[in-house]
C-alpha cells in the first residue's frame, strides 16, 4: 500500500480546514462512504474505524505497538479520506502545547471554533464522575459547528458497544487535565534512548494523578463524559485523529533524533501492562498489526519509516 504523499503542519488556512472537516463529514456519511469493516451493525466507512479501535482496544493499549498501531490506523483513516471522500490535504495534528500556554480559554482555541474547527464544549449536564475528573464543564451534546447534532452523529458506544446507537457527540472539557499538555512533558517523554522507554513515557500508568500527554487530549476534550475519555469509543469524536497525529509526529521526532539507532527500534510487551514480561514477551520487528478489512495486516518492520514501502508521509 502507497500512501499519497503529505506534509503535515500546524498552520491550515480556513478553506484547508474547511475541506478537512468536509472530508470527514463525508466519511460519517453511509450513502458516500459505506462500511466495508463486515462488523455487524456499522454502516460508515468513519463507524468502520470506530468499530476497529473498539473491538481491538483490549490488544492496543498499554503495550509496545501501542504507538505504531495508532500510526498505521491514522495513515489508513488520510488515505480513506483521500480514496473515498477525495480529500487533498493533509492529515493535521494538533499541537495542544500551544493552546494550553495560549492563556486563552479553551473554548477560543481555534481547534473549537464552531466555523473553521470542530466545534466546542458540550452543553454542562450533571453526570457520574468515578475518575473524579477536576472541574469537568459540560458532557452533553456539542451545541454548534460541524459535528453538532444532527448534522454528526457518534453511532457505536458507550464503552465496547458495538450495537448501532446514533447519539449526539459528547464533550466535557477539563482544564486542568489540559493543563498536562506541556513542553516539558513533551520533553520527558522525547528524552529516552530507547523506544521501549519512549512508547511507556508517552503512554503512562492509566490513572488521574501522574499527567501524561496522552491523556491530556483525552481527557482535557473528553473529560467523565464526552466520547473522546472513552477508551474503547473516542475515535467517536473527529478531534481523536488530530490528537493521536501529534503523538505520531512525537514518535518520528524521536526517531528522528538518531535514526540509526531508533528506526526500526521496538520493544515493550505484547500484553497489556506485562512490563516485566511476566505473561508475553516483548514486541518485535515481525510483530504484526492490523486493521481488519479495512487494511493488509504489516509487520511493524513496514511501518517504522515514514517513507518505506507503506507509508508515504512527513511532518513540518
Ligand atoms: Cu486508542
Amino acid at each position: 500500500m502507497q500512501l499519497m504523499p503529505s506534509s503535515t503542519r500546524r498552520a491550515l488556512s480556513n478553506d484547508e480546514k474547511k475541506s478537512y472537516i468536509a472530508a470527514v463529514q463525508c466519511l460519517g456519511n453511509k450513502k458516500k462512504a459505506k462500511s466495508i469493516s463486515g462488523i455487524p451493525g456499522l454502516q460508515s466507512r468513519y463507524d468502520d474505524f470506530q468499530g476497529i479501535h473498539s473491538v481491538q482496544t483490549p490488544d492496543i493499549h498499554w503495550v509496545g505497538h501501542f504507538m505504531l498501531w495508532h500510526r498505521y490506523y491514522i495513515a489508513t483513516y488520510e488515505k480513506t479520506l483521500r480514496d473515498v471522500c477525495g480529500y487533498r490535504g493533509a492529515q493535521p495534528y494538533w499541537n495542544w502545547t500551544i493552546d494550553n500556554n495560549s492563556g486563552k480559554d479553551m473554548t477560543q482555541w481555534p481547534i473549537f471554533n464552531n466555523h473553521t474547527g470542530f466545534g466546542g464544549n458540550g452543553v454542562y449536564v450533571d453526570g457520574e464522575n468515578p475518575f473524579g475528573i477536576p472541574e469537568r464543564s459540560g458532557g452533553g451534546c456539542v451545541q454548534r459547528g460541524p459535528f453538532a447534532w444532527p448534522k454528526w452523529s457518534v453511532n457505536l458506544g458507550p464503552g465496547s458497544s458495538l450495537a448501532y446507537n446514533p447519539r449526539c457527540l459528547t464533550r466535557d472539557f477539563s482544564r486542568p487535565m489540559m493543563r498536562w499538555a506541556t513542553p516539558e512533558l513533551v520533553n520527558w517523554v522525547l528524552n529516552v534512548t530507547k523506544y521501549e522507554d519512549f512508547a511507556y513515557r508517552l503512554e503512562n500508568v492509566p490513572v488521574f494523578t501522574i499527567p501524561n500527554v496522552h491523556g491530556a487530549g483525552h481527557f482535557g476534550v473528553g473529560g467523565a463524559l464526552g466520547a473522546l475519555g472513552d477508551v474503547y469509543a473516542s475515535p467517536g469524536d473527529p478531534i481523536f485523529y488530530l490528537h493521536h497525529t501529534t503523538m505520531d509526529r512525537m514518535l518520528w521526532t524521536w526517531q528522528k533524533r538518531n535514526l540509526p539507532a531508533r528506526l526500526y527500534d521496538v520493544g515493550g510487551p505484547v500484553v497489556p501492562f506485562d512490563y516485566q514480561n511476566l505473561v508475553g514477551p516483548n514486541i518485535t520487528l515481525s510483530f504484526k498489526v492490523g486493521l481488519g478489512k479495512l487494511a493488509p495486516n504489516v509487520t511493524l518492520a513496514k511501518i517504522m519509516n515514514l517513507q518505506g514501502d507503506v507509508l508515504c508521509y512527513d511532518y513540518e
